[in-house]
């Protein structure tokens, strides 16, 4: 049996990097644990704030955040933190190496009905620059040190790469530690699996209209074969799927809100998740270059996501 820290120990992970890692997934045990008693723990339901994005918070997605940003604040190694429920960069530690990025519950939507959610981390250095601002974590997903997310769901699972590829760990319930249950997965380049919003297609752009309407002709399109749907509006979620059996996940730009470019956010949800992709063989886009190419304007920058099995990804943006 392998735990995390041997894996960190057999990929000479640096010591300080380990420690940020650490302080995410003590956070992250601590929010399985609430998940879990579920209304029994009174966390279900909406807090009544509203985030930088404009969406009600969910009372877990605020105590989450809080649990994240303490334990963070406390670990020295970490300069600073961004996360999609903060408005601005919160400072941690002068002589911290690490910003650490985050979104504390992806897929909140899911919880009050008992469905998969996530924690979605990125750690960058913090480069000696001042973490209060924001200009410090404004750098590409090539920065990025170690990515990964934490899927709450029957299992709580930890998937993670520290730029040696990916591992699968799972939360042993009885120990409390994450054990290795799957070492270096790929992704599969093809597959007959996709993940849109199909609800939103009358605002897409043409270019996915057509490449989401081959897909849909299945075995008599021009793509010769049958696709299957799957939308679990959660993309820690759709994004385990996709690096278990391959698969293509979409959320691109579309016209509801035409100055947005798209749904996503670039640095707590595209960059992590594009990081753990291209490290297990896949292709990760915003529809025209390599997602962790966008050099960042805002924290919360948006950015359109089309990310899978390779050989679908390149076919979609032949479109
Ligand atoms: P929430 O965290 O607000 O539920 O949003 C989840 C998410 O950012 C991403 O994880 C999903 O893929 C996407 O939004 C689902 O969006 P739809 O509302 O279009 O289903």
């Amino acid at each position: 049996m392998q735990t995390v820290e041997h894996i960190f120990e057999k990929n000479q992970t640096p010591k300080p990097l380990v420690l940020a890692i650490n302080a995410v997934l003590e956070a992250s045990k601590e929010i399985a644990f609430l998940l879990q008693k579920g209304a029994m723990s009174g966390i279900l339901g909406s807090a009544e704030q509203e985030n930088v994005q404009g969406e009600t918070q969910k009372k877990l997605d605020v105590i989450s955040n809080d649990l994240l940003k303490d334990i963070l604040k406390a670990c020295p190694v970490v300069a600073g933190i961004a996360s999609e429920e903060e408005d601005l960069p919160v400072p941690a530690n002068k002589d911290g190496e690490f910003l650490v990025i985050f979104d504390p519950l992806d897929g909140s939507s899911n919880i009050d009905i008992n469905v998969t959610v996530g924690t979605i981390f990125s750690i960058l250095p913090s480069n000696g620059n001042d973490a209060s601002q924001e200009s410090t974590y404004l750098q590409s997903g090539r920065e990025q040190l170690a990515a990964g997310y934490v899927l709450y769901g029957p299992s709580t699972l930890l998937v993670m790469t520290t730029g040696q590829g990916v591992d699968v760990f799972t939360l042993d319930p009885e120990t409390q530690e994450f054990v290795l249950t799957e070492s270096q997965s790929t992704i599969t380049p093809t597959t007959q699996e996709f993940a849109i919003n199909m609800s939103n297609q009358r605002f897409w752009a043409e270019s996915i209209q057509n490449y989401v309407g081959d897909l849909l002709q299945g075995e008599e399109g021009k793509l010769g074969k049958r696709y299957n749907m799957r939308w679990v509006a959660a993309m820690v979620a759709e994004v385990h799927r996709i690096i278990n059996r391959g698969g293509i996940f979409m959320y691109p730009w579309d016209s509801r809100e035409p100055a947005k470019p798209g749904k996503l956010r670039l640095m707590y949800e595209g960059n992590p998740m594009s990081m753990l992709v291209e490290q297990a063989g896949g292709l990760s886009s915003n529809g025209k270059i390599a997602i962790m190419d966008v050099v960042p304007e805002h924290i919360h920058q948006r950015v359109p996501v089309i990310l899978g099995s390779k050989q679908e990804v390149e076919t979609a943006l032949k479109y």
